[in-house]
């Protein structure tokens, strides 16, 4: 008897029909499962910006970068002729034009949920200056994905926050050995309170970390946040907050306006 080439073999047309509704039966229970999904993903809570299941991974990849990498390493440095002249502007949330940079000033409030007068205080821009000065030339970093080298004259945070005992319980000077002293976080607004950033304090600590009133050796322009902002190279651009109006402490995360819509909290590089 000659062999029958397996390719001409017929299927019989009874088997050919079971396994298509086979496959469509798959097929229709996996379509199934995969909208059951993204029906459960998008039903769970949205409170802190982000779905819930997207937000634990985001909050897992927070404490997996803090851990590895600290928050107390440098950012690279560069010399003045390699910044570039032509400073981008983004960001535009609590940079109206109903501002006036010579009435400015800043006010701070020592301590959490309390406005009695002697833990507030205001601050003009004569005060600020008089602080020890740090210029800081480093790669500005913007979540969209662009970066860009600025160069930035204030003075170190941790320098005002000495000067003005500010960011402890006690109301002392920080103390490096005293760090159950300190404030957790640390929140900034707007005049207008339209933008705002929370900021952890060892963040806020780091030696990079500055209150900037000059750019490129100049004034800083009213765009790029005068007369006062935050340049805060160990984090994405979201937290360099422009124009600030209000400083306050905290041991709980103070509101972030892009944690609320969906970035993490961090926002380390
Ligand atoms: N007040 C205020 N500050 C802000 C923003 C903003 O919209 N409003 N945008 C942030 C973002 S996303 C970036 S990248 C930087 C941009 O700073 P620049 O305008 O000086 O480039 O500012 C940050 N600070
Ligand atoms: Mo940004």
């Amino acid at each position: 008897m000659k062999k029958k080439d397996l390719r001409e073999e017929e299927i019989p047309v009874k088997n050919i029909r079971r396994r298509t509704i086979l496959s469509f039966v798959v097929f229709f229970v996996l379509m199934g499962f995969a909208i059951a999904g993204w029906k459960w993903l998008n039903r769970q809570d949205t409170s802190d910006g982000a779905l819930k299941p997207l937000r634990a991974v985001l909050n897992e990849n927070e404490k997996i970068n803090s851990a590895i990498e600290g928050r107390n390493h440098l950012v690279k440095e560069y010399p003045k002729s390699k910044a570039d002249k032509n400073v981008r502007v983004n960001g535009d949330v609590g940079m109206g034009d109903d501002f006036m940079v010579d009435t400015w000033e800043l006010t701070v409030n020592r301590h959490p949920e309390s406005n009695s007068p002697d833990s507030v205080l205001h601050l003009n821009m004569d005060e600020i200056r008089k602080l020890p000065f740090k210029n800081l030339i480093f790669d500005f970093k913007c979540v969209e994905g662009w970066s860009q080298i600025t160069n930035w004259g204030g003075t170190k945070f941790s320098d005002f926050l000495i000067r003005y005992h500010l960011g402890t319980h006690s109301g002392k000077a920080p103390d490096p050995s005293h760090p159950e002293d300190m404030y957790k976080y640390v929140g900034l607004m707007t005049p207008d309170s339209a933008y705002y950033v929370g900021i952890d304090m060892q963040s806020i600590m780091h030696s990079q970390t500055i209150l900037a009133y000059e750019m490129n050796d100049s004034i800083l322009p009213k765009n790029q946040g005068a007369p006062l902002r935050l340049i805060i190279p160990i984090k994405y651009g979201i937290k360099s907050i422009k124009r600030i109006g209000y400083i306050y402490f905290s041991d709980t995360r103070p509101k972030d306006y892009w944690f609320e819509r969906g970035y993490d909290y961090d926002a380390a590089l």
